[in-house]
């Protein structure tokens, strides 16, 4: 069995993790103090978000120097010591791999656009003139070509004007990026998260697009024609000379689609970060539709009964892009059964699990109540669009955003009660919650019926139990607007997961004699036939005789 079906990866968002020499930024010696708690959460991966040479227009996913370490998190040297101490405590490094696009500060753009004779000049999507070439738009909203008076070129960037794409059907490119991954690997790192992989390839008559409304172009470059050539040449050149794993972010992505992926035998990547589930509460990103529980629960499990036999899932809730999930999904009226039911009914099904920073202890979104006080990009850009194009008013976009926003994910690392919850003795780079004072890994830790508690015990049962990692999945009740009721069995063992996603009490008729069952997790105390507002019950029964 590969490795990566056994572990559980926790992903850590650097610039707000841990600040080591009160600078107001997470460094690396700042994680590499934290890797004891983090040895002790149980978890066995780390991903780290992109800590490379960079002018952070978008916190590191503008990368300027792919094999150098922004000096704001460190060196070399402490990198090569986080990757020795992490190993030593038997934890994987992950690092994050942003290879659409590059910054607009990395020496090959300066040089390409500048010069039009540079080698480089065909690195990316670069015409001469004014005119845009098509009519796509970015993600972060706008047009996705930016004019450079000074040397009369056009590029295309499919996210920040910052944010060059690269031109993948160049051989160079894909050259580069190979030393790249050697570089990492040969260092001693585990694996990669490929940020949205599936869009690298884009037809080369970059066609108009024909889409109404966002993201203009995205029928073309969405698992664009050669995808998986550049992906298997990366497979064949790089990836299979080392033990390591994959998952690629890939966006509007379908089961079938991901199988082209990760199918087994295939394995351009071990898997996925699928969006269905994140998109259960708006119709897209910011046009909020209202939150249904059992969307969350149908939405999952389409994942799992499609890649059930031949691929293998990715598992979160949350990230750096996104809301925290006991904020969007859960009910601040029952904080800790909601922060511990939405883990239950997620990570206990078939797949690696991800843990973002401070979800283990339920940290919430952000308090913040006036923009200057939101660092991220695309918030500051969509707020401008929704004020200046859609007319919008400001109180109507501040709503979108406080509830959207990818800053709510981003606010410090909650350690203690003390100024900063502990994350610095200085002004953080980003405000932290003021929830920091009772919601911190110091009170978490200490408490025995804590959210932290809870969820080393889910990370346990995930890495001991066979049946909880290798199982298939067979959801029942699937109409059922709150009951979330799954089955899942493996060899001889055999696990049940019956939560109520509602603060309803609930009267239901087990499919399973129970009483044949250990029940080795319950978020209440009690055990009856009821099930409380969010009560999450995990029942495991063997009938392997030893
Ligand atoms: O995100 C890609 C992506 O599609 C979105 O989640 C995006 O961040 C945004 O929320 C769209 O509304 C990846 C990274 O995770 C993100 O942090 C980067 O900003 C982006 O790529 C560009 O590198
Ligand atoms: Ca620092």
């Amino acid at each position: 069995m590969r490795w990566y079906k056994n572990t559980i990866v926790y992903q850590i968002y650097p610039r707000s993790f841990q600040d080591s020499n009160n600078d107001g930024i997470g460094d690396l010696p700042g994680i590499i103090s934290r890797l004891d708690y983090l040895e002790n959460l149980g978890v066995t991966a780390l991903w780290l978000s992109p800590i490379y040479v960079s002018p952070l227009y978008d916190n590191g996913y503008d990368i300027a120097d792919y094999c150098a370490i922004h000096k704001d998190y460190g060196t070399m040297d402490d990198f090569k010591l986080l990757i020795s101490e992490a190993h030593k405590r038997n934890l994987k490094i992950v690092m994050d791999l942003v290879v659409n696009h590059t910054s607009n500060e990395h020496a090959w753009f300066l040089d390409a656009i500048s010069n039009p004779k540079s080698k480089y000049r065909d690195y990316y999507y670069i015409f001469e003139g004014k005119k845009k070439p098509n009519n796509w738009t970015s993600f972060f909203g706008g047009s996705a070509w930016t004019y450079i008076p000074e040397y009369d070129v056009s590029y295309m960037h499919l996210f920040a004007s910052e944010q060059p794409d690269l031109n993948w059907e160049n051989p160079q490119v894909r050259n580069e990026i190979k030393q790249v991954l050697k570089f990492w690997l040969d260092l001693g790192v585990d694996g990669f998260r490929c940020d949205v992989i599936n869009i690298l390839s884009k037809p080369n008559d970059l066609p108009n697009s024909h889409r109404l409304f966002v993201l203009k172009g995205a029928e073309y470059y969405v698992n664009g024609p050669k995808i998986h050539q550049y992906l298997q040449e990366i497979k064949r050149d790089v990836f299979d000379h080392y033990d390591m794993f994959t998952v690629g972010e890939c966006v509007f992505i379908t089961p079938p689609k991901a199988l082209e992926y990760v199918k087994e035998g295939i394995d351009e990547l071990n898997m996925v970060f699928q969006f269905d589930h994140m998109g259960v509460d708006n119709y897209f990103k910011w046009m909020l539709k209202k939150y249904k529980p059992y969307r969350l629960k149908l939405a999952l499990a389409k994942w799992q009964n499609a890649l059930n036999e031949t691929g293998w899932n990715s598992l979160y809730l949350e990230n750096h892009d996104q809301p925290r999930s006991v904020s969007r999904f859960g009910n601040p009226d029952f904080y800790y059964e909601s922060a511990t039911l939405l883990p239950t009914m997620t990570f206990l099904q078939k797949g690696t699990p991800f843990i973002y920073q401070g979800q283990e202890i339920g940290m919430t979104n952000a308090h913040f109540t006036s923009l200057n006080q939101y660092r991220d990009i695309e918030t500051h850009h969509v707020y401008h669009i929704g004020r200046t194009v859609l007319k919008f008013s400001h109180k109507r976009m501040m709503h979108k955003i406080k509830y959207m926003s990818r800053d709510n994910a981003r606010t410090p690392m909650q350690w203690d009660s003390t100024v900063h919850g502990g994350f610095s003795k200085e002004q953080p780079w980003i405000e932290a919650n003021p929830n920091f004072v009772t919601i911190n890994v110091k009170e978490n830790v200490q408490n025995p019926h804590s959210i932290y508690q809870y969820y080393k015990k889910l990370i346990e049962i995930k890495k001991t139990i066979q049946v909880a990692k290798y199982g298939d999945f067979k959801l029942h009740y699937p109409k059922h607007r709150s009951l979330v009721y799954f089955e899942r069995n493996f060899e001889q063992e055999q696990m049940l997961v019956i939560c109520n996603y509602s603060k309803k009490q609930l009267q239901i008729k087990p499919l399973h004699s129970l009483k044949e069952y250990s029940l080795i997790l319950n978020n209440y105390d009690v055990d009856e036939e009821t099930l409380y507002p969010y009560q999450a019950k995990v029942y495991f029964r063997s009938m392997k005789h030893d």
